[in-house]
């Protein structure tokens, strides 16, 4: 178990990888995720289709310093996620991006779909903050600092809850409603 508190400043344990400087927009939400709670992540624009030889060089070298997880995020024929899953043992997890025609249903199909032994752990369809989210639960494994971080956010977020007034936006539904009775 690591003796020091995992802060921003040190080395990347998680890496995060997308397809295009167009998906930049959505995928940058998983990286606030971990900066809230201190943990240190690295972004990286390769692509599984563009830059192969690239993708698998920059896999092994994260390997190699300490990254624990990975996050790989693509639109339409994703198959960034699953390039991951192939060269690495760490968990990967997958973020289908909605871009062209089928706006991230392809991408959803393609990183959801992997053949046995090669897992990708895949979130909704640009659900970036929450591939930020399992990172941070998988990289609490090795860090109980990170369990603490993640247990006051699961605690603020509930304390949103603990007296709803209907004058906030999100809470006026709290208030009981009357639902319409069937018609006879
Ligand atoms: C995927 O194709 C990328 O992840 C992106 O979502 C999509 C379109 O890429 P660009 O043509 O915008 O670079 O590989």
């Amino acid at each position: 178990m690591p003796k020091t508190q995992l802060t921003k400043r040190d080395k990347p344990v998680v890496a995060i990888l997308t397809g295009s400087p167009s998906d930049l927009p959505v995928v940058l939400k998983s990286r606030e995720v971990l900066d809230d709670l201190d943990i240190p992540s690295d972004v990286r624009v390769l692509s599984a289709h563009r830059t192969p030889n690239e993708t698998m060089q920059y896999i092994a070298a994260a390997e190699r310093e300490g990254v624990e997880v990975f996050i790989a995020c693509a639109g339409m024929a994703a198959h960034l996620a699953g390039v991951v899953a192939a060269h690495t043992t760490l968990p990967v997890i997958g973020v289908p991006i909605a871009s062209g025609a089928l706006q991230g249903v392809d991408a959803l199909l393609s990183t959801v779909q992997m053949p046995p032994g090669v897992p990708v752990a895949t979130v909704g369809i640009d659900g970036s903050k929450n591939a930020g989210f399992m990172a941070a639960r998988i990289v609490a494994a090795r860090h109980p600092e990170v369990r603490d971080r993640l247990r006051d956010h699961l605690a603020k977020s509930r304390s949103r809850y603990d007296s709803p007034d209907p004058s906030v936006p999100g809470q006026a539904s709290q208030k009981p409603t009357k639902r319409p009775g069937r018609k006879r």
